[in-house]
């Protein structure tokens, strides 16, 4: 049992260490979706899109601050660091109806 409980907290040593670097996550677009639609990450991390459609171009537009990506085509990628924790809210700048958040914590 005492053995256990150490493996136990090595292995959360070695968790909190991997967490504490930047990570880079990926939504994909596709079908006029992003993939995933919510997404949550930690402050400092990188979001990349990535555009997997055949033709159209897509854009990120922030709801909140009203920055816009350049519209990106089909293979091309765009992506942003998150440097303050919230929420992100987003669509895309020529479909509207296509959304997704972005939720940093600390
Ligand atoms: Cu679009």
């Amino acid at each position: 049992m005492k053995r256990l409980l150490l493996a136990t907290l090595a292995g959360g040593f070695v968790l909190a260490s991997l967490q504490a670097v930047a990570a880079e996550h990926v939504v994909e677009i596709s079908g006029y979706k992003y993939q995933p639609a919510a997404l949550e990450i930690k402050r400092g991390d990188t979001v990349v899109w990535i555009n997997r459609e055949k033709r159209v171009s897509h854009s990120v537009l922030f709801s909140g601050s009203g920055e816009e990506s350049e519209r990106f085509f089909p293979d091309e990628k765009w992506s942003r660091v998150f440097d303050e924790a919230g929420r992100f809210e987003y669509r895309c700048g020529p479909h509207p109806e296509m959304m997704g958040t972005v939720t940093v914590t600390e």
